[in-house]
């Protein structure tokens, strides 16, 4: 079953958000890809946190812009980490969603990383690192990512 369920307000924000599911599946790490917004499904997404809750998704990702409101309302229905992802998606360049996403009431924390892609890779290493507190194997392989970053920057040519 799904140990991350990754949710998005809208599908124009899929472009952004792919990265995310990029880097899961690249960790072996299985996910439900959806969409469903705060504003325009709410009933729907409360469905999809209970389902998903229920078949054992442990880390919830939500990508939204503009009011997002989409991680705090699946912040206020489950007690699993959400981890959120501002969208850039109005002449506000993001800050809409920034502070949407960021400044939740005191008991209902949303994890928020940065806007769009390169939020939504973080949010997938965070995703990962939360659940490789009880997987040896993923820790193992988060290590090996890491050391495979750090390598390549100590190899990094320049000037071609
Ligand atoms: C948000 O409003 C979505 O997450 C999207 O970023 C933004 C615009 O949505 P669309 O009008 O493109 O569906 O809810």
């Amino acid at each position: 079953m799904p140990a991350v369920a990754v949710i998005m307000g809208s599908k124009s924000d899929e472009p952004k958000v792919r990265p995310c599911v990029q880097i899961l599946e690249d960790l072996g790490i299985d996910c439900l890809f959806c969409v469903s917004s705060a504003h325009r499904t709410p009933e729907r997404t409360e469905r999809i946190v209970r389902e998903a809750e229920a078949a054992g998704c442990r880390v919830f990702i939500c990508a939204a812009g503009m009011a997002a409101h989409l991680a705090g309302a699946v912040a206020a229905r489950t007690i699993r980490p959400v981890i959120g992802i501002p969208i850039t998606a109005s002449s506000l360049a993001g800050m809409d969603a920034l502070f949407s996403t960021v400044q939740m009431p005191s008991g209902f924390p949303v994890a928020t990383v940065a806007l769009d892609g390169a939020g939504a890779k973080n949010a997938a290493w965070l995703a990962a690192q939360i659940l490789a507190i009880a997987d040896d194997s993923l820790a193992k392989k988060l290590q090996a990512k890491r050391e495979a970053m750090r390598e390549e920057v100590e190899n990094a040519t320049l000037g071609e």
